[in-house]
């Protein structure tokens, strides 16, 4: 096989190259041919004049299909009428790899698929150069996540994935057969990170995979999610979280704008960065504004999708805001773990163009209060022994976050679903690829 000497972007006039990737499409004007083959970085043409090449390439350019494999090895030629004003003259075509000629989607995106057919056939829908660009600036939002995070003095863990006990509620868990015991998958390494407290590494994060029963089909909810989660010590308030989480924000963000430009031009996207500190909107406030507005809220329930959606679009009206926090939320819709000042959870989302992408506070670090709120919450305090037992030996004040990495993507691209910035995404109903 010809190895590839450089992606389609990266050719310049003058040079022989050795190109590699698919026939995205094909043209053919009688004294001379062309295909357009695609790569990761981009589409080359290549073009076949019947007196410039030989006539075995004249030949093979025809029996080339649709999304086979190739390598073209060839000489640059500028050509003002190609993309990017450059052509291959091709010396040189191995055929490495057939595709059978009736398609399951388009990738040259002349055909819409609905998202179902998309991801049935995920493997081709990638292909298409807008669904690439996706996964590229995810890979940017995990590289400057922990880009950030280590210049801030964290340190990164990984922590199980099977778990003894729930951490965020009772439901929405997925049980397994654990040897002769029953356990489940991690819903988020809560209860781990929180650990970590107790050992004096003081500042952690993981770059974590959530596994919830969602009952429900959304636009918004997985059955595996990605996330980054944080815990650190020796905090005052929530408020210590809130900065580093805003801070973390803001600058993936910046560095998507900065070093993601011809994917972001490519899908068509411009991402406002906004300035820090994020604005906090307190739970009364939000509640006010949305029946102000006429919605059907009360004081004391969770927000549910549709308030939230529309507390987004009155946020963005009032003061021009796409990310904002939450604070100050009753303790009641709060997960037993969260520190309270009365029925004042110490606790926070932050929500982005109307939907919640992050939640966090600070912890309960005395054990006895954690004991209580296990019991007030009806959970048994016996499934949690192993977690309460660092606190009764030298426990810091902590707090942290869990930030969705799909749900930023999702919102930052303005994806229409969830789904669209995962690769496999798995939910309720499908389990495949
Ligand atoms: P929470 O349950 O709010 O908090 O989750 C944190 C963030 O993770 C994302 N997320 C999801 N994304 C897609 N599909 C899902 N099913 C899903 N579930 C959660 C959301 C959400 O804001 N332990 C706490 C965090 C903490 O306090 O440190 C927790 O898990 O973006």
């Amino acid at each position: 096989m010809l190895k590839r000497t450089c992606y389609s972007d990266n050719i310049k006039d003058g040079e022989e190259v050795v190109l590699a990737g698919w026939v995205h499409e094909r043209r053919d004007l009688g004294g001379i041919k062309f295909i357009l083959l695609r790569d990761r970085e981009g589409i080359a043409q290549i073009t076949a004049p019947k007196k410039k090449v030989s006539e075995e390439i004249f030949k093979l350019m025809d029996s080339l299909g649709r999304e086979w494999v190739i390598t073209v090895k060839g000489n640059v030629k500028s050509s003002p009428q190609a993309p990017g004003g450059l052509e291959v003259i091709p010396t040189e075509i191995e055929v490495i790899s057939m595709a059978e000629p009736s398609l399951p989607l388009d990738p040259s995106e002349k055909v819409d698929a609905d998202i179902d057919t998309r991801l049935d056939n995920r493997y081709m829908d990638i292909r298409k150069p807008k669904v690439t660009a996706i996964f590229k600036i995810r890979s940017e939002i995990l590289r400057a996540a922990r880009d950030y995070l280590l210049s801030q003095s964290f340190v990164e863990i990984q922590t199980p994935k099977i778990s003894a006990s729930g951490t965020e509620g009772g439901t929405e868990l997925f049980p397994l057969s654990y040897f002769e015991r029953e356990a489940f998958l991690a819903q988020s390494p809560q209860l781990y990170k929180q650990t970590m407290m107790a050992t004096g590494m003081d500042r952690v994060f993981e770059m974590a995979h959530y596994f919830r029963a969602e009952e429900s089909n959304t636009r918004r909810h997985l059955s595996e999610s990605d996330a980054v989660d944080i815990e650190m010590s020796f905090i005052e308030n929530e408020d210590d979280v809130m900065h580093i989480l805003e801070n973390l924000v803001s600058y993936i963000l910046k560095c998507v704008n900065e070093n993601k430009k011809k994917e972001l031009s490519l899908l068509g996207i411009e991402i406002n960065v906004p300035p820090t500190p994020f604005r906090r909107v307190k739970y009364d406030e939000a509640i006010s504004l949305l029946q102000e507005a006429g919605f059907n809220v009360h004081h004391g329930e969770d927000l549910g999708t549709e308030s939230e959606k529309a507390l987004g679009n009155i946020i963005k009206e009032k003061y021009g805001d796409d990310l904002y926090f939450l604070t100050k939320y009753p303790l009641s819709t709060k997960p037993f773990y969260t520190n309270f000042d009365g029925d004042v959870a110490r606790a926070f989302d932050l929500d982005y163009k109307g939907i919640e992408i992050s939640s966090g506070g600070q912890r309960i670090h005395n054990v006895e209060v954690l004991k209580t709120r296990i019991k007030e919450k009806g959970l048994p305090v016996s499934s949690f022994e192993a977690y309460l037992k660092p606190f009764r030996f030298g426990m810091p004040p902590h707090g942290g976050f869990g930030l969705g990495i799909d749900r930023l993507i999702m919102q930052m691209l303005n994806l229409e679903n969830i789904r669209e910035g995962v690769l496999f995404p798995h939910d309720r109903r499908r389990l495949e690829p």
